[in-house]
């Protein structure tokens, strides 16, 4: 085996010495006793009382009654899948002796576990909210896990507010209600008076909080961190996750439409792309800041509520993540793997960060009380690849047996093992910092500009983005039924840009605040807008194709085919599942009936042609509001031959459709039609609806009624 590939496997073949597989075995209790008969408890006569000491039956309740451990405090809903991590090069070896991210040679095996924040375990995916993105590298050196989000910043600057913010944005106390959404009185009177959310609520009312997938969104492991290198010289560093597929974001009424269609539909998501095959993909970039720059920039390094600007400090690449498994089992896998910012490995340290100082004490912490006891690192999927030899010892869930008379060190008795590692080179050593000050409780005068950030965010969104993000506030504010906080929330929105806090009022039977606080620095990063790095591929993307009885099955191969060449998935949606006659009287099977299907499943639609397809597309409802909600959610259209008349039957207006006798293609706004069909339509169709697909929204489309 190439020792490229060794590492990778070594966490998988350490994983199956625990897994257990039920074919070909038969029924036993906990103790290995053979059960033949698990439907009738032990009774006295048939119709009689039930007996004490039926072990079998009492076990089998008991284990059930104790199946569930406490949902994580935050972030309780996730999926996760295995893969790995691989250096690019050795040009990061100047600023660490990390070796997973300086040897091109290795593959680090990872687990990488997705997450919403606020709703509970059984909540939907789509959701307005942060989105986890953990990763733990099982390196040669140890595990090192990037506990990152798919925002670069925090709402809050200091840990010790983490449970007052928490508080606020879960369900409130009272009643429970509501359920994984931030909009909510209790959430935006705390973010009223923490001026210091602002950035970070920008984030939230943005397109980043509605991801399309987890394979399109972009990881940031949000505070400065800190490279250490062979020498002890330290660097600091932001770490960036890019998704190869592009970042990309569902609509809010998609969203809200798919928390009920398909509540899992980003877990099903990276699911169905790790078994077909399509391994998500991504790049780790760093952003580096010599020592002798801390104080270079107008923010304070150690705040986590502020990014470094792209332009400032280009991100540079240094590897990627690909994951191409999937768990076996949910609960023992992705439910117990436990993520802890302190799980560092030598050449990573931190920095003072006081939210990264906090996290290190919260994650322990609350694997404690999660995962019922200290020895939840022997878990197998939180074990690390490299031997682990100390005194820890006892405690709940002990699974080792450790050798010997000696649990404690210095030792003689125990030949003096496990020895201390000394000078060995692979041994952790702290960054050495020289620290002085007063014992003091306060926040930094470098930690004070709560706007700027929100403003350069605001500043550097595109048109339609800009539109979203007041959608949002004015959603969200909308829900707030106490006045003074969403007049409170308009003063702070008013410090970050007048016009943007006038259009919420608006929105919301608020007074529009009439004087500009302050100007409106006018600076921009355009690394912020996801719109200005478009994708040209396809791959992955979901197409529908409306099917009935008489469609032109050639005419929907050719273009099929043309998508699927291009890495794209179609469907084929029924009328009913099953199958459909095509033109000539053949069965074409078809994937689902539309029943069980929404819009918002598909990046695109394709109506294809068939006389009797069109009279049957054209008067079903369901078809008319498929294809006008994907028309006014700005996916891309396509049509051909009889199939164009379908638009029309479902309302779509005010784009321009070729007319029936118009074979070329026509191509606006992201629909693409043709008259032409079967084997009169040509390879350009199919390439021009890829292209719309590429773009992944239409967002210039005119808006129907
Ligand atoms: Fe946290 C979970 C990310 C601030 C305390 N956090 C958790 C997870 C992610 C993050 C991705 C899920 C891990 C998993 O999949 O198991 N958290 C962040 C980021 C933060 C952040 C990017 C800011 C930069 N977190 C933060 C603070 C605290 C915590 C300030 C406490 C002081 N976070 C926790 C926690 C969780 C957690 C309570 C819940 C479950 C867990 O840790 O394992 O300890």
């Amino acid at each position: 085996m190439a020792s490229d590939d060794l590492s990778h496997d070594r966490k998988q073949e350490q994983l199956d010495a625990y897994r257990v597989d039920p074919a070909g075995t038969r029924l036993t209790t906990d103790q290995g006793v053979l059960v033949d008969h698990t439907d009738d408890y032990l009774t006295v006569g048939e119709r009689g009382p039930t007996l004490l000491e039926d072990f079998h039956a009492r076990e089998k309740i008991t284990r059930f009654d104790h199946e569930r451990i406490p949902e994580r405090v935050v972030h309780a809903r996730g999926a996760g899948a295995y893969g790995f991590f691989q250096a690019y090069d050795t040009s990061l070896a100047e600023f660490t002796c990390a070796r997973f991210l300086t040897d091109p040679a290795l593959r680090t095996p990872v687990f990488v576990r997705f997450s919403t924040v606020a709703g509970s375990r059984g909540s939907a995916d789509t959701v307005r909210d942060v989105r986890g993105f953990a990763t733990k590298f099982y390196t040669e050196q140890g595990n090192y896990d990037l506990v990152a989000n798919n925002m670069p910043v925090f709402f809050i600057q200091d840990g010790i507010k983490f449970p007052d913010f928490v508080h606020a944005v879960k369900p409130e106390p009272h009643n429970e209600i509501p359920q994984a959404q931030s909009a909510h009185d209790t959430f935006w009177d705390f973010v009223s008076l923490q001026p210091e959310s602002l950035h970070m609520v920008m984030w939230l009312m943005s397109d980043r909080a509605l991801p399309r997938s987890y394979r399109m969104m972009q990881g940031f492991g949000v505070h400065t961190f800190r490279l250490v290198n062979a020498d002890g010289r330290g660097t600091f560093v932001k770490f960036h996750w890019k998704p190869a597929l592009g970042t990309h974001s569902l609509l809010w009424e998609e969203c809200q439409q798919l928390a009920g269609a398909d509540p899992d539909f980003n877990r099903r998501d990276l699911w169905e792309a790790i078994e077909s095959g399509q391994y998500p993909e991504w790049e780790l970039g760093v952003q580096l800041v010599p020592e002798s720059d801390e104080f270079a920039f107008d923010f304070d390094l150690l705040d986590a509520t502020k990014i470094i600007p792209e332009e400032q400090v280009p991100v540079r690449p240094v590897g990627r993540l690909v994951l191409d498994r999937n768990p076996q089992n949910f609960f023992a896998e992705t439910e117990q793997v436990a993520f802890h910012t302190a799980n560092i490995v030598p050449g990573i340290d931190f920095t003072n960060d006081p939210l990264l100082q906090a996290r290190n004490f919260s994650y322990l912490d609350t694997q404690l009380i999660r995962l019922g006891g200290p020895n939840f690192a022997q878990i197998p999927v939180n074990r690390p690849v490299t031997p682990v030899t100390n005194n820890n010892r006892d405690g709940y869930h002990q699974t080792q047996i450790p050798a010997g008379r000696t649990a404690y060190t210095k030792n003689s008795l125990g030949g003096g093992c496990p020895a201390i590692a000394g000078d060995f080179p692979e041994v952790f050593k702290h960054y050495q910092e020289k620290v002085e000050g007063h014992k003091i409780r306060r926040r930094a005068a470098s930690f004070q500009d709560f706007y700027s950030q929100a403003t350069l965010f605001w500043n550097s969104m595109s048109e339609v983005e800009r539109e979203h993000i007041v959608d949002a506030f004015r959603f969200e504010l909308g829900k707030c039924a106490d006045t003074g906080v969403r007049e409170r929330v308009v003063e702070r929105l008013n410090a970050v840009d007048h016009g943007l806090a006038r259009l919420v009022a608006q929105g919301i039977g608020v007074t529009p605040p009439e004087q500009e606080v302050t100007p409106n620095h006018g600076r921009s990063s355009p690394a912020l807008s996801q719109l200005l790095a478009p994708t040209d591929s396809i791959a992955t993307r979901k197409v529908a194709a409306l099917v009935a009885d008489g469609v032109d099955a050639v005419g929907l191969g050719r273009v099929a085919d043309a998508l699927r060449e291009r890495g794209a998935v179609v469907e084929l949606i029924g009328p009913v599942d099953g199958a459909v006659a095509d033109a000539d009287g053949g069965q074409v099977p078809v994937d689902r009936g539309i029943n069980t299907v929404a819009s918002g499943f598909f990046d695109a639609v394709l109506v294809p042609c068939g006389p009797d397809v069109v009279r049957a597309l054209s008067g079903d409802g369901r078809v008319a509001r498929f294809v006008n909600e994907a028309f006014r959610h700005g996916k891309a259209i396509a049509a051909f031959g009889g199939g164009v008349d379908v638009l029309g039957a479902a309302g779509l207006r005010g784009v321009r459709v070729a007319a029936t006798d118009e074979t070329s293609v026509v191509a606006e706004h992201g629909v693409v039609t043709t008259a032409a069909a079967a084997g009169d339509l040509g390879d350009d169709f199919g390439a021009a609806f890829a292209s719309e697909i590429a773009l992944h929204r239409a967002w210039d489309r005119p808006k129907l009624p």
